[in-house]
């Protein structure tokens, strides 16, 4: 079964950050075997747009910040329950660049996110207070894009809380499963694959495109 990428349709590529990748301060298991891959799939797309972890320093989601907590603990912040990190991702440090293997000169945005202090952003369209926008909605629709494939890193994290904010946001939204790894904290996996799949993400593997 093969499913046709349609010009309009668009490449959301989470993520694929050095720390995020072996050797990084975060590493997802396996992060580096979806690069090629993501590099496949992204020629088959007339649209490609990246999103990139960008924290200053002292964020508040680095378990460094909180006196007596370790990465993977949780704390009550304003806007819900926040899991704290390993720093990673400090801007202008080569652990948040995106990683130059990945190779999509086509890319068209660069999203930022999460580079507010006191407030996370897993998702690229909203930042975890759940009010402020990054703008990668206004600018899919001022484009007037068909449906979304997303793709990168982690899975559990950042790529599904991107996939549900985008069916939030009237999208068509699909993620490539192997073309994603997940960090698996606590159940974190299963647990965003059910709610992706509660509201209507679309679940394939990279076959179906590339046949
Ligand atoms: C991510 C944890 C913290 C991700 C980002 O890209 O999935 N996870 N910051
Ligand atoms: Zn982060």
């Amino acid at each position: 079964m093969t499913l046709t990428v349609n010009p309009e349709d668009v490449l959301v590529v989470v993520d694929v950050q050095y720390d995020f990748l072996p050797g990084g301060s975060l590493a997802v298991s396996g992060g580096d075997e979806i690069v090629p891959l993501i590099n496949q799939l992204a020629t088959r797309f007339a649209n490609v747009v990246l999103t990139q972890d960008w924290h200053p320093a002292d964020h508040v989601s680095f378990a460094s910040q909180h006196a007596g907590k370790a990465p993977f603990d949780t704390i009550d912040l304003p806007y819900g329950t926040q899991v704290l990190w390993p720093d990673h991702c400090v801007w202008a440090t080569r652990g948040a660049e995106i990683s130059s293997d990945l190779n999509i000169p086509h890319a068209q945005l660069i999203i930022r996110k999460g580079f507010r202090r006191a407030i996370d952003s897993y998702s690229g369209f909203q930042e975890a207070d759940r009010e402020i926008l990054t703008g990668l909605a206004g600018y899919l629709n001022e484009r007037d894009v068909g449906r979304l494939f997303v793709v990168g890193l982690a899975t559990d994290f950042c790529v599904a809380w991107t996939a549900l904010d985008g069916v939030a946001g009237g999208f068509d939204v699909t993620v490539i499963e192997d073309a994603t790894r997940a960090i698996d904290a606590d159940g974190s996996l299963s647990k965003a694959w059910a709610d992706m799949t509660d509201a209507g993400v679309e679940r394939i593997q990279s076959r179906e495109i590339l046949g």
